[in-house]
């Protein structure tokens, strides 16, 4: 496995072979709480990953112990409502979202508030049997402020949202797979080489077709049916217009793998 040093005070960022960026979170003495600092890494790496040609799809993980326990709660002491509405941070999960190549997250052990929506904010989360998720912002008196209540309102439905951010309830990894949270759930030693893997995977394909589909299938949590359908034939004929769509029906017809161009 290759890897690059970079300049990035509060994450690692890692290119293992495979056309995969790796943002590892590493804060370890606060269990990779997301202070502004880390969070504007966080998004600096993820943008240069997406507009890097070699890199296929996003990895985004934290260690065995957290994933990441929220934001960090000694930069909000003495907050005003100013100050949050103020906040540039917004700016940044707004950039995260239009992220364009696919993320995965790979989740072990605390997964919560602001560590939580970010997980949420990626594509695919792979958990590991130790993860724990939540929203324990009740506890401080405050909501979650990056999407929580949205994102996973539309996955768990609103009786089990309620409970988890009204109450603090938080979420097993077999939970969290129960209700569609996680796609999948591994032995936590596996965490890292099966959420890699799947991210390989993810890169190798199609690019343009793997970029409308992700495009595609994000729209259905936030439009209706009908718009959601019309997003996904204009997209689909689209497509069309690609030489790599050219190539994997060739390919497919001649009977060898496609080689895609992401043209
Ligand atoms: N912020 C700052 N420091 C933290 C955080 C955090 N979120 N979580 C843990 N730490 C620190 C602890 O203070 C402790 O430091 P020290 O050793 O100096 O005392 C160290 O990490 C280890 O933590 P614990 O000793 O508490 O470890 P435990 O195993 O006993 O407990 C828990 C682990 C349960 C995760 C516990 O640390 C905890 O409850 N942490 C706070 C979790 C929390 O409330 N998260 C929500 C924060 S609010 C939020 O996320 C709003 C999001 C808004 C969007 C914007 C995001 C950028």
């Amino acid at each position: 496995m290759s890897s690059e040093s970079t300049a990035y005070e509060h994450i690692l960022v890692e290119r293992p072979a495979g056309r995969v960026g790796v943002v590892r979170l590493n804060r370890p003495r606060v269990l990779n709480a997301l202070s502004s600092a880390t969070l504007r890494e966080i998004v600096t790496a993820v943008g240069e990953l997406d507009a890097d040609d070699t890199i296929g799809a996003i990895l985004v993980t934290g260690s065995t112990r957290a994933f990441a326990a929220g934001a960090d709660v000694a930069e909000m002491d003495g907050k005003s409502a100013a100050d949050l509405l103020a906040d540039r941070r917004y700016e940044l999960w707004e950039t995260l979202r239009r992220t364009r190549k696919p993320m995965v997250a790979a989740v072990a052990g605390f997964c919560l508030g602001g560590g939580h929506e970010l997980a949420m904010a990626c594509d695919i989360v792979v958990a590991a049997e130790n993860a724990v998720f939540g929203q324990p912002e009740i506890n401080l008196g405050i909501i979650p402020g990056a999407g929580g209540t949205q994102r996973l309102t539309r996955a768990l439905g609103k009786s089990l949202a309620m409970e988890v951010v009204l109450n603090d309830r938080r979420l097993s990894a077999d939970e969290a797979l129960r209700h569609g949270l996680v796609s999948r759930v591994v032995p936590t030693e596996r965490l890292y080489d099966e959420a890699l893997g799947l991210a390989r995977q993810l890169a190798a394909r199609a690019p343009l077709a793997v970029r409308l589909a992700k495009q595609s299938v994000l729209r259905a949590g936030d439009t209706t049916l009908e718009v959601g359908l019309q997003f996904e034939r204009h997209n689909f004929a689209l497509l069309f217009a690609t030489e790599d769509q050219q190539e994997g029906v060739r390919a497919f017809l001649e009977k060898r793998p496609a080689v895609w161009k992401g043209r």
